[in-house]
């Protein structure tokens, strides 16, 4: 039976790419501290208990995103450790190899909670490239890569995000899984799952009374939009207090991307200079 590879915490970065170039996936155990995650989990769960269903419109849009399934953007928001994981030299590592090498300079695309609740059905699987019209002008691309914590435990019953491994090399985009090659994320509370951006993957069934918590962290060619808009969920203020990465990653400087076969930029300036100026 197909599985995620699972590697020790200690793995180091080319361990993690070696996985993730052959599967397009690995789960890496124990990656968050248990205080980490018992600090986070404590943050978020206020927004987590006043949240309310939106209505997102479309039934496609619903269906996609869950009927019993809570999810929050904006991380750096809600908890203040967030930033220790978005800044993580392990997950940066690994976006070195697999993003910046079409973009230069990567960004922080998505940091959500994913909380499938009892009773929720699986998402459609999919390959979160799929948003961007340049995953079907240049397929062989990658433009984002998604990083899972479980911030529960991730379980075959309460909904552990089923993956396809292998599949972000198929040729045929319309290539349907066959059940005995997709299978499922268990790991244990503060164990990731890394998923590239062409690999088959979405939110489980959930049939257990238990809620299952991601702790989702992506990243984005610079060059591309991000899925979140970050800059709406905190202010140049407090940005003030962040390190200077963090800033860059929301993306508070300049894109620019020049080297002997590219020629591109500047992108993303305040009065024609990079928003780095607003720090200094
Ligand atoms: O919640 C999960 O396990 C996966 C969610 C997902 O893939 C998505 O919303 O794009
Ligand atoms: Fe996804």
């Amino acid at each position: 039976m197909t599985q995620v590879t699972h590697l020790p915490p200690d793995s180091g970065v080319a361990d993690i790419i070696e996985l993730v170039e052959k599967d397009g996936t690995v789960i890496i155990d124990d990656f968050v501290s248990q205080p980490w995650l018992a600090e986070f989990n404590a943050a978020v769960q206020t927004s987590i208990d006043k949240y309310e269903p939106y209505d997102y419109g479309e039934p496609e849009a619903m269906e996609f995103l869950g009927h019993r399934t809570v999810r929050l953007n904006g991380l750096i928001s809600k908890s203040s450790n967030y930033i220790d994981l978005m800044t993580d030299e392990r997950l940066l590592g690994v976006m070195d190899h697999f993003l910046a090498p079409n973009c230069g300079q990567y960004r922080l695309n998505s940091s959500e909670v994913i909380e499938i609740h009892g009773g929720e059905t699986a998402q459609e699987l999919h390959v979160d490239d799929m948003i961007w019209p340049a995953h079907y002008w240049a397929p062989d691309r990658m433009l984002q890569f998604n990083c899972m914590v479980a911030g529960t435990d991730f379980t075959v019953e309460n909904g552990a995000t089923q993956v396809v491994p292998g599949s972000h090399l198929w040729d045929d985009p319309e290539r349907v899984a066959k059940p005995e090659e997709i299978t499922q994320a268990v790991m244990q509370a503060g164990s990731v799952v890394l998923v590239a951006g062409k690999t088959l993957h979405g939110g489980g069934t959930n049939t257990s009374g238990d809620r299952r918590r991601a702790i989702v962290t992506s990243y984005v060619l610079g060059w591309l939009r991000s899925q979140e808009n970050h800059f709406l969920h905190t202010s140049v203020e407090q940005a003030r207090d962040w390190p200077e990465r963090v800033r860059q990653l929301f993306g508070y400087d300049l894109y620019s991307h020049y080297d002997e076969n590219i020629d591109a930029g500047p992108l993303g300036y305040y009065e024609y200079r990079s928003p780095a100026v607003l720090f200094e």
